[in-house]
């Protein structure tokens, strides 16, 4: 019993004792024993009886005093219905009853006896034990609104139980005779104080036992239906949500509430736009072989259950951190959904301006004024200062605001669900948290007057739920938009809400005149107070169709935007948000840090080109010239006559004096405030990334975007060589991002370990590979081939991996997923669609080389794989062969290509539709590279994307040129492998593991319609996850054959080595090219044989002639050896170039007979 009630407090202890003393005790009547006279050898009978205490096991008896009591005993017999026991003690007062049942009545007789045996006159009476309460109440289920509990059912004859269930506000009393009961109707994050007292049949009850309990919040309650309560505190990160899981590859619909958010979330990542269409299947499906029910035919599937899409949108956005908050709201806008811009918390009733979370969302559109000469604008969404229009609701509204708001923004060909409205999936459902949010969303024109429904840009806002409940995010609306329409039924003509404010913004009223509620009186009554005049009044007529309102809408958030000065961008609103206290984003203090680290770097930037001398200096010439000796001195290609063991040796002490040269730079300003920044806690670390990865881009966007396009123009036009040439320099000179900051690194610390081991400039620099390690298990991509260099930093990558190794093992195999292309035909957009990660797009920078980026898989799946983490690589700055040839990038291009290819476990080869021959040329070479080095023993496997192929019968009608694909293929593998002195019959498919029938892809085009209002195709990123849930089988398959990355670091080593002894066949542009070569060079050397004779016969007979000058031999008439001497020059000038003659004829010849053959000649 002291158990059970150990949980009350010492009051309650008061307040049971008093309850039990108010009992009427049944045992005071019988307990009165009336005393008889006194008699010789008579025994005192035990006088009045009192019940001292009853507990539920114990009951302890008080008598009387007597006057010589030494030589008595008391006997007490006791009974209940179902026991009995007797206890002779001591006549001492009190008596202790033990081993009674609780909750039970007994019956007492107690008798007095003396030493001899005499017995007094019996005393009885009748005791209940104590009921005991229950031991322990568990709540079984929390609510919002309702709480269940349960409790043990005690010892004794329990009648029934009391529970109340208690707030500060109100008291709920229920009486049960189960053990189980639930409240409903609660009030939602409310404290609860919840009692069970047990009754017994005979109207006793024991003490109650307390316990305490929270109803949910709206928030909470939802956050617990999707399975997202602990995200709550513990925020969901990128590494998480991209993590491959057994989620990721499978089809299986959504089965219950909690899979919805990662449905949703899977689908974002991958830029589907049906992402939001969700329903759990258990909700909405009808049971197989119901009858035909009309009755209820209006009453079924209701939607009690269905959760609304925009709930678990703002419960994702609630429990994520700042990093997937941005990639949701990037891929969001890239679906053209609208993005949160007020996020709402129902619990704290704050809400937070999402700053950060639009930061990375670029946009580029062509406003009317620029539409002549196609020009255009590239800008970061928030600092791009746009009128903002906003749409908010007044009371009940009858017009579906959202749904009216996408037809706005839809041009008439294409309708697109911006909103979510009503009228969705799930749309219709109430909104349980989404209420007070504010979502946002861009009108970008294209420059084309017919198709853009506003010529200029607009911003669009949209309140959720009703001003009068958010006046805060009304506020806001008003000062920083140019023109807020008011949606209404009926309008209330004091209206303060919108008298009071002080706002900024155009106000329109728009009202339903078809609604009964509509009142033109209050309309005009509240339109006069705010000063509007009649076009500030819209309302849809009686006889109004959706389409002609929507005109009409339109024409008036024209003329809005064409009227109002006001244009802010979302920057901007943060001062407003500070001012109305709403919170921002991006005011954390890591946040902020990191902010003023980047800034530190980026601000010192005035011309990239000296910015890249002066700070990264290390990475330019001298690491080129590195580079240049560090192939030389496997390739030997210009040591000529000189003794090779001394070339060798020259070419290692010019090594040694460019590292030198590199040590004997102080560390800049800009490296020094990287990798202090780089050096700081985990969160701040990734902001820092971010931060300097966005001013970079902002940087040298506006030149690279200019520079780009006109790249592009001249690249139509293969004339303009040298102009493209220079475009191409320029670019790269232009080009700097956070790899450049990386890559010095690597160069500072390649650099340190020439010094001496003891150099404390060397011990500083001993942790960087740590920390890149670090890095890549945060999901930053490692630079592996440097392209500016057409370089790997080996000691560098290798000793990163080697501490990567380090950190996860023994958790360190890999498989490795490689993607190769030409450049610009969206290698990257398809590795970013397929696995939600981020590399560069071409809109940002121009990068040349190789990163490698690690996606974690999780443990549920890690059987399968026999793997534990996934290597992409993503390739970049692949050049098409036209433009290869103006600055020989060839060499460069087989080489990476060479080199990813033999890396990985499976290359995806990306094709163009629109050239699709371009791939082939290094396709060719890599394979015979794979031919000539023996190093290479394993077998990638290939899989073919053929981009911006849309047809659905594209796999059937391009059979045939698959056919001639895989005809090529093997066709330039027979030639390597001859040329190789290889078998004969060798195909593509001994070098490569490919099956045409399983190993190509037709991937739609990207975007659904023309930018930059189109979305992504939903077809695009159907036809990725198809290739992302191949190629994991793939993976699955080959994971027996898994890696570790300490060997596949190796590997790399050995390949990278013999790509660089390889001095051959890099040079050429393909194989058939190197085959036509060598065929060449047979014929010439012939021709030249012969040349070479005739002219030595000549040179001899010359020779006879100037000895035998002045004899009997000479038969010339020449007495002048100048004449004699010139004689022989014109001679031998006729020889030469009647052999000139001959061998330019002979190569004619040639050219001429295999034209046919070989047409790359
Ligand atoms: N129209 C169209 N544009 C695409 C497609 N795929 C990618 N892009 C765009 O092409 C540009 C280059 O893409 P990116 O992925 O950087 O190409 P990479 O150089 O091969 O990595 C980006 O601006 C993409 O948005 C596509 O299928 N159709
Ligand atoms: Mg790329």
């Amino acid at each position: 019993m002291a158990e059970s009630l150990s949980a009350m407090d010492s009051s309650d202890e008061e307040e049971y004792y008093e309850a039990s003393a108010s009992f009427p005790d049944p045992c005071c009547e019988e307990g009165k024993i009336h005393p008889s006279a006194p008699q010789p050898d008579h025994v005192p009978p035990p006088g009045e009886v009192t019940v001292l205490y009853t507990e539920p096991e114990t009951v302890s008896l008080g008598f009387p005093p007597t006057k010589n009591s030494a030589g008595y005993r008391l006997q007490l017999d006791y009974s209940s219905e179902t026991h009995s026991s007797s206890l002779t003690v001591d006549d001492s007062s009190p008596v202790k009853v033990d081993g009674l049942i609780p909750g039970t009545e007994y019956t007492f007789r107690i008798t007095r006896t003396a030493d001899n045996g005499n017995q007094s006159k019996a005393a009885s009476l009748s005791v209940f034990t104590e009921p005991i309460p229950p031991v322990q109440i568990t709540v079984d289920q929390v609510c919002s609104e309702s709480l269940s509990l349960q409790w043990d059912t005690p010892a004794g004859e329990v009648e029934s139980y009391i529970v109340t269930c208690c707030s500060e506000a109100d008291v709920v009393q229920e009486t049960t005779d189960t053990n189980k009961m639930t409240f409903y109707n609660l009030k939602p994050g409310e404290c609860y104080s919840l009692e069970v007292t047990t009754k017994l049949r005979n109207g006793r009850s024991s003490r109650p036992t307390v316990t305490s309990a929270n109803t949910k919040t709206h928030l909470e309650s939802l956050l617990e239906d999707l399975g997202l309560n602990h995200h709550d505190e513990e925020k969901l990160s990128l590494s998480t949500v991209l993590s491959i899981d057994k989620n990721t590859i499978t089809d299986e619909p959504a089965k219950c509430n909690s899979d919805l958010p990662w449905y949703i979330l899977k689908k974002l990542m991958m830029v589907n736009v049906t992402a939001r269409n969700v329903k759990c299947t258990s909700v909405c499906e009808p049971n197989p072989g119901d009858h035909l029910d009309l009755d209820n035919l209006d009453k079924s599937t209701d939607s009690g259950d269905t959760l609304n899409p925009l709930d678990i949108i703002t419960a994702l956005f609630l429990c994520s951190d700042g990093f997937v908050q941005q990639e949701m709201a990037l891929k969001m806008s890239m679906c053209q959904f609208s993005v949160p811009l007020l996020l709402p918390n129902c619990d704290t009733k704050q809400c937070t301006l999402m700053l950060w979370a639009m930061r990375d969302i670029v946009k580029k559109y062509r406003p009317l004024s620029l539409s002549q000469s196609k020009g255009f604008i590239e800008q970061r969404i928030v600092v791009s200062e746009l009128p903002m229009i906003s749409f908010v609701r007044l009371g009940e509204c009858s017009l579906s605001k959202s749904e009216i708001l996408n037809k706005l923004l839809s041009n008439s060909q294409q309708y697109h669900d911006t909103f979510v409205h009503s009228n969705m999936e799930g749309g219709d459902s109430p909104r349980r948290i989404s209420n007070g949010l504010v979502e946002m969303t861009w009108y970008l024109p294209c420059g084309n007057k017919n198709m853009d429904v506003f010529s200029e840009p607009v911003a669009v806002a949209n309140l959720r739920g009703d001003i009068a409940s958010f006046e805060t995010q009304f506020a806001f609306l008003c000062q920083t938009s140019a023109a807020v329409f008011v949606f209404f039924d009926a309008l209330d003509s004091e209206c303060e809400l919108l008298t009071n404010q002080n706002h900024k913004a155009q106000i329109f009223l728009v009202g339903n005149h078809q609604n009964k509620g509509f009142r033109v009186d209050a309309v005009k009554k509240v339109a006069t107070k705010l000063g509007l005049t009649d076009s500030n009044i819209v309302s849809k007529k009686k006889r109004m169709n959706d389409a002609d309102f929507v005109k009409l809408l339109q024409k008036k958030v024209s003329n809005a935007i064409q009227n109002s000065k006001m244009k802010m961008g979302i920057e901007q609103m943060s001062a407003i948000a500070h001012e109305l206290g709403i919170l921002v984003d991006e005011d954390s203090r890591e946040c902020q840090t990191a902010k003023k680290n980047a800034d530190a770097i980026t601000e010192e930037i005035q011309d990239i080109l000296n910015y890249k001398e002066d700070q990264l200096p290390l990475q330019g010439q001298i690491w080129k010239d590195l580079t240049r000796l560090e192939k030389e001195e496997f390739r030997l290609r210009k040591v000529g006559s000189e003794n090779i063991e001394k070339y060798k040796s020259d070419l290692q002490l010019q090594k040694i004096k460019l590292r030198e040269k590199q040590n004997s730079y102080d560390m800049s300003k800009a490296m020094t405030c990287f990798i202090n920044a780089i050096s700081s806690p985990e969160k701040e670390r990734c902001y820092f990334l971010k931060w300097l990865r966005m001013n970079l881009d902002n940087v040298s966007r506006e030149k690279l975007s200019d520079l780009r396009e006109q790249y592009k123009e001249k690249c139509k036009n293969s004339e303009n060589k040298e102009e493209i040439k220079k475009i191409d320099q320029q670019l790269s000179n232009c080009s700097l991002g956070t790899e450049h900051f990386f890559r010095e690194m690597g160069q500072i610390y390649e650099a340190s370990l020439s010094l001496l081991e003891t150099h404390p400039a060397r011990q500083q620099l001993q942790h960087l590979p740590k920390l890149c390690a670090q890095l890549m298990l945060d999901g930053f991509p490692l630079e592996l081939v440097d392209g500016d260099a057409s370089n790997i930093p080996l000691r560098w990558v290798s000793d990163v991996l080697s501490q990567l190794n380090d950190l996860v093992s023994p958790k360190n195999k890999i498989l490795v997923v490689t993607v190769l292309g030409v450049q610009s035909t969206g290698k990257s957009t398809l590795l970013n669609t397929m696995f939600g990660v981020q590399f560069a797009v071409s809109s940002g920078r121009c990068t040349r080389g190789a990163f490698m980026l690690l996606i974690k898989i999780n443990e549920d799946v890690r059987k399968d794989f026999n793997c534990d983490f996934m290597v992409i690589i993503d390739t970049e700055g692949l050049k098409s062969p036209e433009l290869a040839q103006l600055d020989n990038s060839h060499e460069h291009d087989n080489e990476l290509a060479t080199l990813v290819v033999g890396l990985s476990d499976i290359t995806i080869i990306n094709i163009a539709m629109e050239n699709s021959t371009e791939m082939k040329d290094i396709l060719q070479i890599v394979v015979h590279a794979f031919l000539r080095m023996k190093e290479v023993g394993k077998k990638p496997k290939c899989q073919f994307v053929h981009q911006n192929v849309s047809d659905v019968s594209a796999h059937d009608k391009n059979l045939h040129d698959r056919k001639l694909l895989l005809q090529q293929l093997n066709e330039m593998t027979q030639a390597a492998a001859k040329m190789e002195k290889k078998e004969e019959n060798m195909s593509f498919t001994d070098v490569m593991e490919y099956s045409p029938d399983t190993g190509n892809w037709y991937i739609d085009g990207l975007w659904h319609g023309k930018p930059p209002m189109a979305p992504v195709n939903a077809g695009y990123s159907e036809a990725v996850y198809e290739l992302k849930k191949n190629i994991i089988h793939m993976l699955e398959s080959c994971g027996s054959s898994a890696n570790n990355i300490l060997e596949f670091t190796e590997w790399m080593k050995s390949l990278w080595n013999a790509v660089k002894q390889e001095n051959f066949i890099f040079s050429f542009r393909n194989s058939i090219v190197a085959d036509a070569y060598i065929r060449l060079c047979t014929e010439f050397n012939k021709w030249e044989w012969d040349f070479k004779k005739e002219m030595y016969t000549w040179v001899t007979q010359a020779e006879t002639r100037i000895s035998n000058f002045g004899t009997a031999a000479d038969k010339s008439k020449i007495s002048d050896m100048s004449e004699l001497l010139i004689l022989l020059k014109n001679e031998a000038l006729t020889e030469l170039s009647k052999w000139e003659t001959t061998i330019l004829g002979n190569l004619e010849e040639y050219f001429k007979q295999t034209e046919g053959s070989c047409p790359s000649c």
